[in-house]
């Protein structure tokens, strides 16, 4: 009874703390934000992936690999780190998917085109184990 009380709070701490891995992710994108900026999922999991662009310009989500840093600004030799990416069009919405890393830890996302990331537009997302 205890262990199931001491799990029940943590459950309720994680809900509230926003820390929960969530298994669909959903975006806006604006000039030059991502909002929200962090996500949370499980390791080797599915996520649908639910993006709105409500700029005039394109912009693109790109899941860079783990330990590996766009830096400053998104370059031609960042590409070959790109553990993931999809464009939106200005105005458009998409709903697509990928498949989490399978290696827990802190991913930096950005958005590629020239000027966004100097911007500030880049997130985190943060994947957990998987139980
Ligand atoms: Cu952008």
């Amino acid at each position: 009874m205890r262990k199931l009380i001491f799990t029940l709070i943590i459950l309720l701490v994680m809900s509230s703390c926003g820390t929960k891995p969530t298994t669909a992710i959903k975006v806006t994108m604006t000039d030059f934000l991502f909002d929200p900026v962090k996500f949370i999922v499980s390791a080797g999991d599915e996520i649908a992936f639910n993006a709105t662009n409500t700029s005039t310009i394109g912009h693109d989500f790109v899941i860079m690999k783990l330990g590996k840093s766009a830096g400053p600004i998104f370059g031609g030799e960042d590409a070959a780190n790109v553990y993931w990416q999809t464009e939106i069009a200005p105005g458009a919405s998409i709903e697509t998917s990928f498949i989490a890393p399978t290696e827990p830890g802190e991913y930096e996302v950005v958005c590629s085109i020239p000027g966004h990331l100097q911007a500030g537009m880049k997130g985190q997302l943060f994947v957990v184990a998987d139980e």
